[in-house]
């Protein structure tokens, strides 16, 4: 089975209510054209689509798959970037009811296989050349990884032909796969359909007053979920406004965007909004445009929220959201301390928050505890992951997020922390275990465990704590950073330090438990300051 369902009563219900409309990604772009057919949905650098443009198109790509032998159920794995080519082609393989694999452009061919491989894909999507790095090179090690891989397209051909039509996909079925931070060897996929996922795209919209006004400048990385539905690129077409790609996120690129096309509402992670922040102080261009800026991804400091506002000219709006579904906003008309101080309340009254101890009792309000969450767009279960599943799930259903977190008396949440093992890299996450993996398949490498190191800047950073095998010639820490470059990882993953030390804490009975001896060298480093 693809997707783990919903309990068919409580599906009853969300249906009832009018959360799961029945409608397919292919039937909402339909309807979303004939509501705002000429309007500009998309302008990537001169090229501006319309409404109208985008439909014929999708129709288009999804025919073009189709010819080349790509099935409805097929699962494509796709690396796009911040372009207009990915309406195109996540539209057109939605249409035909294939289900994209939602790779993020830092993704080499350790995690491109592993996604190809998990997901059984028939197909990969590839940039050619992307920011300095050729794609192209990374087809034979994928291929190598996943054999199930017939086909390899490269974004930006024109895989159109003309539309034959199509029956409309199953709008309660699989509809695509997006990644999950993971905090386990390896990733997660997350298993999406268009009825949970447009609900929440829809009040997203509504929560962030998206109108046809609106001109969202889409700077993260496209497939990631907040950008697609935070409320995203996908919110704003919902609302019939316009979306502006910005092929990097620096403000040398992105400021003259936000004056050209008079945008008004972005989304960034806290180390980039602080970037904007300094950029925007030395002035220069006309950002007066902007309304709305969302942040997200990983904790705000209640200074920096602050500072937004005078700085920016723009409201900031705080957003704690995750793959798996439950997506929490500060609303645009909360008193500040709210806005600055907690990470929001959820999208939906049938969002259900619990606060657990350690032993899944909830904790007394107010009080720090783990967030557990079900609800009408949050999974039931990791694809294809059932042991994992067992541990990241609660037998009736509630998803462990691993986050901490209280609640204010207002329903808010603050994250005060995480259980999970995890690091935060300013929005971009990393799971601990799958970097060990990675040290661990080094000859000279004994043990491994990868903790967080707090990081003005990024909020945290990696650092691999390493013991060498007794009589073997040890390689050194940058060896050892370039060891894991060679490893074809996405360079976010590259450990920010790697620390070989003599032998790992130890307990009387032996040694410690993974996650306790992460939390012994964290403490550790917190100590050496
Ligand atoms: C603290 N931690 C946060 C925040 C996410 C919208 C916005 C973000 C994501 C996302 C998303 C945080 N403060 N404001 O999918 O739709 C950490 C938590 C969470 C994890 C999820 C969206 N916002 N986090 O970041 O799947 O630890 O989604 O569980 O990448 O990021 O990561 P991800």
């Amino acid at each position: 089975m693809n997707i783990t369902p919903w309990p068919s009563e409580l599906a009853e219900r969300y249906r009832a209510a009018g959360y799961w409309r029945g409608q397919s990604f292919s039937a909402a772009l339909r309807e979303w054209a004939s509501r705002h057919g000429p309007r500009t949905a998309v302008v990537d650098g001169n090229l501006r689509r319309s409404y109208q443009d985008l439909d014929v198109r999708a129709s288009r790509f999804a025919s073009g798959f189709a010819v080349r032998g790509i099935r409805p159920g097929d699962r494509v794995v796709v690396q796009l970037p911040n372009t207009a080519d990915f309406f195109d082609i996540v539209f057109g393989l939605l249409r035909l009811g294939a289900v994209p694999v939602f790779a993020l452009p830092a993704h080499r061919e350790s995690e491109l296989g592993y996604f190809c491989r998990h997901s059984e894909a028939v197909a990969i999507v590839l940039p050619g050349t992307h920011d300095g790095f050729d794609h192209r090179t990374l087809i034979p090690a994928v291929r190598a990884a996943a054999p199930t891989v017939r086909h390899t397209f490269q974004v930006g051909e024109d895989l159109g032909v003309p539309p034959e039509p199509l029956p409309d996909p199953d709008p309660g079925a699989l509809a695509f796969l997006q990644l999950s931070g993971g905090s386990t060897g390896l990733p997660k996929l997350i298993p999406r359909t268009a009825d949970d996922y447009l609900y929440s795209v829809r009040e997203s919209a509504e929560i962030c007053g998206l109108s046809t006004a609106t001109v969202y400048l889409c700077v993260l990385p496209v497939a990631h979920n907040f950008t697609l539905s935070s409320p995203g690129v996908l919110g704003v077409l919902h609302a019939g406004g316009t979306v502006v790609m910005c092929p990097r996120p620096n403000p040398d690129t992105a400021f003259p965007l936000i004056e050209r096309e008079r945008v008004t509402i972005t989304a960034l992670v806290p180390p980039l909004a602080l970037i904007w922040l300094t950029a925007a102080e030395t002035g220069g261009y006309d950002l007066s445009s902007l309304q709305v800026l969302q942040v997200g991804g990983a904790k705000l400091t209640a200074d920096v929220a602050r500072r937004i506002g005078p700085t920016l000219g723009a409201a900031v709006q705080q957003v704690f959201g995750m793959a798996e579904g439950l997506v929490n906003y500060t609303r645009l008309d909360d008193p500040a301390e709210l806005v600055e101080q907690t990470q929001g309340r959820p999208i939906s009254p049938a969002d259900e928050i619990l606060i657990v101890d350690d032993e899944d009792v909830p904790v007394t309000p107010g009080a720090t505890g783990h967030l557990l969450t079900r609800g009408p767009y949050t999974i039931r279960g990791y694809f294809r992951a059932d042991e994992h599943n067992a541990v990241a799930f609660t037998s009736d259903g509630f998803y462990r997020t691993g986050d901490l977190v209280r609640q204010t008396p207002e329903g808010y949440l603050v994250v005060t922390g995480r259980a999970k093992d995890q690091i935060n890299r300013g929005g971009e996450k990393i799971a601990a275990e799958e970097i060990e993996n990675h040290l661990l398949a080094h000859p000279a490498v004994h043990d491994a465990a990868v903790v967080a190191v707090a990081d003005p800047y990024l909020g945290e950073r990696t650092c691999a704590f390493v013991t060498l095998r007794a009589g073997v010639e040890g390689p050194t820490a940058n060896q050892l950073r370039s060891f894991i470059r060679s490893r074809g990882l996405a360079a976010y993953k590259v450990p920010d330090r790697v620390r070989i030390v003599p032998a790992f804490p130890v307990t009387g009975v032996g040694k410690i438990s993974r996650t306790d001896l992460r939390a012994a060298l964290r403490a550790h480093l917190a100590q050496e300051g």
